[in-house]
């Protein structure tokens, strides 16, 4: 399985450590092809020496995007990129998971929650979570996508 996630780079790094975790847990189940997303060393600035400007990084993320299988995207820090990636997500019918903690004070976007139908069945699913229930979450939601993948 090809997963793609998405964290907020330039929009903030406050929840970096969050991210490590989350990728950690995800790369039980499949390649993650953002792994980068989760490093501790990476600013705000976002910057990549190995590709030369944001051309680039933009390109070879939608590449990505475009053979990834499943989308999970940790929303509680805003960023325009990941939203971006989102919209990019489900124009092309990917199955995309949005992580978002509450107890941050903070609000979703309504362009995000609203975009889970509430069937368990959609393609664009909203989670709410807490911390300490993460690797809970994703597992949970791993094991449905293999129970549908079983069933077809
Ligand atoms: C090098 C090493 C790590 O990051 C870099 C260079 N910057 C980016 N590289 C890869 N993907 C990026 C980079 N900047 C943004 N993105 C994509 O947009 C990621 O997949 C994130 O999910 C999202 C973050 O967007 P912003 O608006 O918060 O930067």
């Amino acid at each position: 399985m090809r997963i793609y996630f998405c964290g907020s780079i330039r929009g903030g790094r406050q929840d970096v450590v969050i991210y490590q975790r989350i990728v950690q847990k995800l790369q039980t189940y499949g390649k993650v092809l953002t792994e980068h997303v989760s490093h501790g060393d990476l600013s705000e600035k976002g910057e990549d020496v190995t590709l030369k400007g944001d051309q680039s990084i933009h390109d070879r993320d939608l590449e990505w995007l475009v053979t990834a299988d499943v989308i999970v995207a940790e929303v509680t820090q805003p960023s325009l990129g990941v939203g971006y990636e989102l919209g990019r997500a489900v124009a092309m019918h990917k199955r995309i998971l949005c992580l978002f903690r509450p107890s941050t004070g903070r609000a979703l976007s309504a362009m995000i929650r609203g975009a889970d139908s509430g069937s368990q069945s959609s393609l664009f699913r909203v989670q709410d979570y807490t911390e300490d229930e993460v690797e809970r979450v994703l597992q949970e939601y791993f094991s449905g996508l293999s129970a549908n993948t079983d069933t077809q």
